[in-house]
């Protein structure tokens, strides 16, 4: 089936926020933010911005009737500035005027002083001066220490990888107006529609009934909106609630990129312990984090690194502690992956030093240590179902890896100023909320009475297609066409209490809600139909928008059996809950089962490096991936290419940079590269390995949002394996995003 927002996509009807018809008396919100990373605010004029013709007020924390507190894990993030500024680009005042154009103009006419406070940009130095978000955290296995001392080969070394910038197509924004009795409607941007409407209320001093909060889609998320869309929703309800006039307030990108937090830097370091046969025995990892002025989503996307320290492998001896690290950076959050990648980076650089050393190949390396039935993972989960082979397997011979090896050993043989490398890269993604509490999710189905239906769940739909796999469980469980079933926004009035749509969650929580609601309308129109057709219940079923009798096509049609249903006064709307079962995590322990189930698979990536220019093209990527039965093959190979493409500019190009004094420099799409159709592997092939699915997953089709993105690891190596080839005396390193620039640094380094 196909995406069911293609039609309206293409013809520029899709609705977003900014597409919302706004209220003749609507007022415009632009921020006013901190132009210096760390200091202590000793003066603020808003005289000159406020006697600006068109501006109708200034808020700052003194208009906060409730609390001055966003903070969503750790209470440590004002909505606005009081005293100090913690990073540049930090809010202080929402400027509130008749046009978007006036407010910017007001910004400018602030007068601002500020005493300088010492900045912290990494997250080393950070750590150095013991300035942490939260205590480290540790997870153990086995007795790394004792192995080590045991371990034929032992290697350490250091890595870094950048962050990243979630460049949603849209911009974060809102469009808040009052309600009565001083209720506010709200419709953002975000993934999390509780999250806003839980901070608003807290910050304006409401219950949360008073805010309702509407998500019709997004023009992109990637986690960028499942924590940092509030801020601006909440901003704008203030001014709601003082002025009772609407107030759209949409950022521009420049704001956006300068204010926002992005995936999290990692400094990293690693000990890596094998034996001559390539086992894995022993492993550490200190992951140090750039959290940011504030926690955010910080200290669970730390946890989700150490949950995939040891990727897609079975390493008996772990030890892996990481420290969010608070720096003076926009306060660091989400991103497609959730730490995971950052983690996986580690262990392959550290693979990658291993098979240098030892001379071997990394995929020898590889293959002799993954993951197998009933291996436990350090954090205490039991690999069950396990796919690590069956896709390395897949990729190995559905695409002849030894062939496309040789070719590339041919080529470099043949070519001195253009080399190519080739790289194997294993995933393995642990599907659910780390935090347990946050697994569940509702969903309420209505019947109307001419049998068409209406489905609102707590999914978001950000583009990943979610709303079409509702559609899609709702019409196979009711057994009616798809055109009978409409998709209804995300609203907090319909569905409550809803986790963020994000951690690749959203169609699993969500479907199974859609999946139980559905069973128990159709179980009561199947009563219906059998006194009808005077037959028994069990021998009822619906397909095609007809009853069947024990299989054989009856001369009633659904419709008929809703509006009997009306006749009997049988109840046609469903509100069910779903969640996951068996998980569980005790944090004193660092042991459990968090996820319901991981996804696998197994990437091979070719690229082609010129070593006159440093420049390199991606040739091809070929996947095995783990989609277990999917429901939309359409829709989940959209998701695979597009995590590898996203992945393949946070291991390649995107070079997000700061400068000593905390000033974003990659601020604009001038500075900022991402890829782009010359950037995108020339050749994408994906094939699932065959697999049975997890029953925990939605009809058995496993999740596919985040577990893509990570292949892309493999395309650093890939680059690194073609610049020793070209340099035998290029020095390892493990330093992404792998520009151009470095390369040529590498291709030439003595
Ligand atoms: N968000 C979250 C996530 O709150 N918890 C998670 O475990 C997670 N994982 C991936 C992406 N977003
Ligand atoms: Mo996410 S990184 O699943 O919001």
């Amino acid at each position: 089936m196909k995406n069911i927002d293609t039609y309206t996509h293409v013809r520029g009807e899709s609705l977003y926020v900014d597409d919302i018809i706004t209220r003749h008396d609507t007022l415009y919100g632009v921020v006013f933010d901190a132009s210096k990373a760390h200091a202590v605010i000793t003066s603020i004029d808003y005289s000159k911005a406020e006697a600006l013709n068109g501006v109708v007020k200034i808020f700052t924390h003194q208009d906060i009737p409730g609390e001055n507190q966003i903070g969503g894990i750790i209470a440590d993030e004002p909505l606005f500035a009081e005293k100090e500024v913690h990073f540049w680009g930090q809010p202080i005042a929402l400027i509130v005027a008749e046009t978007e154009l006036i407010a910017r103009k007001a910004r400018k006419l602030i007068e601002i002083a500020y005493e300088e406070l010492p900045v912290i940009v990494t997250a080393r130095e950070a750590k150095e001066k013991a300035s942490l978000i939260s205590p480290p955290r540790t997870f153990k296995m086995g007795d790394a220490d004792r192995a080590f001392a045991a371990c034929d080969f032992v290697y350490e070394g250091e890595t870094f990888s950048n962050g990243q910038e979630h460049l949603y197509l849209e911009s974060q924004g809102c469009y808040a107006f009052p309600l009565e009795n001083g209720a506010i409607k709200i419709f953002s941007s975000t993934q999390g529609p509780t999250a806003v409407q839980r901070t608003t209320a807290k910050v304006l001093g409401v219950p949360m009934h008073k805010i309702e909060v509407e998500v019709i889609r997004l023009g992109g998320g990637f986690g960028g909106k499942e924590d940092q869309a509030t801020p601006w929703s909440v901003m704008a309800g203030l001014a709601v609630h003082h002025l009772k006039k609407p107030v759209k307030f949409i950022l521009n990108r420049h704001d956006d990129l300068r204010m926002t937090g992005k995936r999290h830097p990692y400094e990293s370091s690693y000990k890596i312990g094998l034996n001559k046969d390539l086992k894995i025995v022993a492993y550490e990892a200190e992951f140090l984090q750039n959290a940011g002025a504030a926690a955010d989503l910080s200290t669970a996307v730390a946890e989700r690194t150490l949950f995939h320290a040891t990727n897609s492998y079975f390493v008996p001896n772990v030890m892996a502690t990481v420290y969010s690290c608070k720096t003076n950076l926009p306060p660091n959050t989400a991103f497609r992956g959730f730490g995971g990648p950052q983690g996986m980076f580690v262990i392959e650089s550290a693979i990658a030093h291993a098979a240098r050393e030892m001379q071997v190949r990394r995929d020898e390396i590889q293959q002799a240590n993954l993951l197998n039935e009933n291996d436990e993972f350090p954090y205490g989960q039991i690999a069950r179902q396990v796919i690590a082979r069956p896709s390395w397997t897949t990729a190995k011979e559905k695409f002849n890896f030894e062939k496309l090896r040789e070719g590339v050993v041919d080529f470099n043989h043949k070519n001195d100023h253009f080399k190519k490398g080739i790289s194997m890269m294993p995933i393995c993604f642990g599907i659910s909320f780390t935090n347990t509490p946050m697994n569940h999710a509702r969903a309420l189905v209505h019947i109307y009475q001419d049998g068409s239906v209406g489905v609102s769940t707590a999914a978001v739909e950000m583009g990943q297609g979610v709303n079409t796999k509702m559609l899609q469980v709702a019409q196979e469980v009711l057994g009616i066409s798809a055109n009978k079933v409409k998709l209804e926004t995300t609203n907090t009035t319909r569905v409550a209490n809803t986790s963020p749509s994000a951690a690749s969650s959203t169609a699993d929580l969500n479907g199974k809600a859609v999946e139980m609601a559905c069973k128990s309308l159709k179980s009561r129109l199947s009563a219906v139909a059998a006194s009808l057709l005077k037959v028994d219940i069990t021998a009822i079923s619906f397909h095609g928008d007809s009853v069947y009798v024990n299989g054989e096509k009856s001369g009633t049609s659904w419709e008929k059996v809703v509006s009997q249903a009306m006749l009997e006064r049988v109840a046609l709307s469903e509100n069910a809950h779903y969640a996951t079962p068996e998980i569980h995590f005790d944090k004193s322990k660092e042991k459990g089962h968090p996820f319901a189930y991981h996804v696998y698979g197994t990437a091979i990536t070719t690229v082609t490096i010129d070593c006159i220019r440093g420049t390199y093209e991606v040739e091809e990527v070929k996947m095995a991936h783990d989609f277990g039965a999917s429901m939309n093959m359409a829709v989940d190979v959209g998701q695979v290419e597009g995590g590898l493409a996203q992945g393949i500019g946070w291991m390649t190009m995107e070079e997000i940079s700061y400068n000593k004094e905390g000033r974003l420099l990659s601020n604009a799409l001038s500075t900022y590269k991402v890829p782009d159709i010359f950037s995108a592997p020339k050749k994408i092939e994906t094939v699932a390995v065959a697999t049975d699915g997890h029953e925990h997953a939605i009809k058995k089709s496993k999740a596919v949002g985040e577990p893509p993105l990570m292949y892309a690891i493999g395309t650093y190596f890939a680059i690194q394996e073609a610049v020793k080839s070209f340099n035998p005396n290029y020095h390892l390193k493990y330093d992404a995003p792998f520009t151009p620039e470095k390369v040529l640094m590498a291709l030439y380094e003595k």
